[in-house]
């Protein structure tokens, strides 16, 4: 709605000081104007293709197995975090690829806050699964949580494509990718399109190779 006189007092409550009511009055204008414009420029390229497209993404695994640090490298270095704390619930974290536009549920892996992942598995478009590759003696309760997660009802029937990442490459202890996957019985799942990756998330090593797998995946599903 236009306005044809002037706004009631409440709202002025936050009106410059130094705007009369009649410039103040144009100055709303224009914002509602260019607001219309940026909707309608966010649609046009929309319908172009020239935006990115959002999917959804769980972010799994073992407390302590990188998902923040993963998480986090992959985002532009200017909004990079310096300091990763231990995920307390979940947080919701955003990164891009070349031609999506990631929104991610980086889930806590401890083990009070595991029967939170079940209750984000429908708005899951993808699921990026992190192991402590280091971390032997959790293997199998990686295995467990993992398996659980494959049998829940809302994502057993679904072709949801899952990145494995193998993390903590670095470590003198950490068993390679093929190992993990062993480990983990990945070639028992037959149903869903999965890869494995090796990574380092702290310098960032083999987090790419993975995200690009995951943008085809996702891709294809769409198109
Ligand atoms: N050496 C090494 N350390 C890593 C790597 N990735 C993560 N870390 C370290 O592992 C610790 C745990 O990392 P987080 O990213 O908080 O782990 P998380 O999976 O998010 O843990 P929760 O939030 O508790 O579920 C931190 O001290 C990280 O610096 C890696 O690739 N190599
Ligand atoms: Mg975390």
């Amino acid at each position: 709605m236009l306005y044809s006189g002037c706004p009631e007092d409440d709202e002025l409550s936050w009106k410059p000081h130094h705007l009369s009511c009649c410039s103040f009055t144009f100055f709303k204008l224009v914002c509602k104007y260019l607001n219309h414009i940026m909707g309608l420029l966010d649609r046009l390229s929309g319908l172009l293709g020239l935006k990115k497209k959002e999917v959804h993404v769980l972010c799994l695994g073992l407390d302590n197995s990188g998902k923040t640090t993963i998480i986090n490298k992959l985002k532009p270095s200017n909004a990079q975090s310096q300091d990763i704390v231990p995920t307390i619930g979940f947080s919701i974290e955003k990164f891009k690829s070349s031609s999506l536009s990631f929104t991610v549920f980086d889930m806590s892996g401890q083990g009070r806050y595991r029967n939170l992942w079940e209750h984000y598995y429908k708005e899951g478009q993808a699921i990026i699964f992190v192991i402590d590759s280091s971390d032997r003696l959790r293997m199998v309760v990686a295995k467990e949580e993992l398996d659980t997660m494959l049998n829940h009802p809302d994502i057993k029937h679904r072709r949801i494509p899952i990145l494995f990442f193998a993390n903590k490459m670095d470590l003198r202890d950490a068993v390679t990718s093929v190992k993990v996957s062993q480990l983990l019985c990945l070639e028992n799942i037959k149903d869903k399109p999965w890869h494995i990756c090796a990574s380092d998330a702290i310098k960032g090593e083999g987090l790419q190779e993975g995200v690009d797998w995951l943008q085809d995946q996702i891709q294809a599903v769409k198109t």
